[in-house]
């Protein structure tokens, strides 16, 4: 098999979108919180698909303003650029060329059947659906394989293009020769799923309708605490887990539960013995939430200060994804006989 590189621990590889001015707490608890966790005993890859971005309209300066805000948050909620490798997709160009011969691998009725495109692009219309939202899951796919990992960490709404990324990389290697590691997908531990306050049922989404139901982390905890106390949650009174019938309060738990530390059970059991009511629940979130964001605002702001800094960090990053990338772009098209 070629590898890129020596691969002496195994890799992981895992990206966040810049599709808001803030990531929200379901970015963090489902996803950035495990990547912290992960860089300690993995060779970890962390990257701001911005190509990704324009599947759908951006506006130029925003998106650019979002990419250099979204490496602040990662470095501010603990991203260590000394353990991990963090660019930013389009400054990797290796990415959008594995794209390409990915997508020439992929049959259409293959990539029309990804509920993903199907889902959004009857939200949009067709006329509002570029051909670039149907290539998602190959840019995505040519994301993953660019860096041989063995590990990526992706939410469930992920498993089918990491599904669509095995079964190119296994008809790559069977048609030109083992190049591609196959990778596995997997949920970490921990991770936790948050729901947008207004509509429990839903997945918080930075594109969600409601700006009420999303908590983000860089808004003034006075708005953060404003949109806990008006979360959505039932008439029965009574603080108890139950997902399917207590949406609402099920979600706070688990917020302030993965903010704390302090396991579900412990917390409902607190609140059963106080005899507390939703008011109780709702305020103690929102406390946990802003002794969170109150420092992860501070750091921020100083990673915001010193764009010197980030522009460093930025150049290292690329350097070296595309020192992984590269040789294995050129193997890729010496196999397929493309000149380079
Ligand atoms: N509500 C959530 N709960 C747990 N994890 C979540 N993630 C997103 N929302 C939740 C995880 O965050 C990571 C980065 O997500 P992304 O930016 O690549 O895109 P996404 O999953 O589509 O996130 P959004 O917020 O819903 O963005 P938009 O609205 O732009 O599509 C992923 O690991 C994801 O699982």
């Amino acid at each position: 098999m070629v590898m890129s590189d020596e691969v002496t621990v195994q890799r992981v590889l895992s990206g966040i979108q810049p599709t808001a001015d803030s990531y929200h707490l379901g970015n963090y608890l489902g996803a950035v919180k495990q990547w912290i966790d992960l860089q300690n005993g993995y060779d970890a890859f962390y990257f701001i698909p911005n190509l990704h971005a324009i599947t759908v309209d951006q506006d130029p300066v925003e998106l650019r303003d979002r990419t250099t805000a979204g490496v602040a948050q990662l470095l501010a909620l603990g991203i260590d650029p000394e353990k991990s490798t963090i660019f930013v997709q389009s400054q990797v160009p290796q990415h959008a060329e594995l794209a390409w011969v990915l997508t020439c691998l992929t049959g259409f009725g293959e990539a029309s059947r990804m509920t993903q495109f199907k889902d959004k692009s009857t939200k949009r219309g067709a006329d509002r659906t570029s051909a670039g939202l149907f290539m998602y899951p190959m840019l995505m796919a040519a994301d993953i394989l660019l860096y041989s990992p063995q590990l990526v960490p992706v939410g469930e709404d992920q498993r089918q293009h990491l599904e669509l990324t095995r079964n190119l990389a296994e008809r790559f290697n069977s048609r030109f020769g083992e190049t591609f590691v196959v990778p596995d997908g997997f949920i970490p531990e921990g991770a936790a799923k948050i729901y947008d306050l207004q509509e429990p049922t839903a997945k918080m989404s930075k594109s969600g309708t409601n700006p009420k139901g999303i908590v983000n982390l860089l808004d003034a905890p006075k708005t953060s605490a404003k949109r806990i106390k008006s979360a959505v949650t039932d008439n029965e009174g009574v603080i108890r887990f139950d997902r399917e019938n207590k949406p609402g309060v099920s979600n706070l738990l688990v917020i302030q539960s993965a903010l704390t530390g302090r396991p579900v059970d412990e917390i409902v059991a607190d609140y059963d013995a106080a005899g507390a009511q939703y008011g109780a629940l709702k305020t103690d979130t929102a406390a946990a939430l802003e002794a969170f964001t109150t420092p992860l605002k501070q750091r921020y702001d100083e990673f915001m200060a010193d764009p010197a800094e980030l522009k460093r960090i930025l150049d290292r990053g690329a350097e070296k994804a595309a020192a992984v990338a590269e040789p294995l772009v050129a193997d890729v098209y010496a196999k397929m006989g493309l000149l380079r």
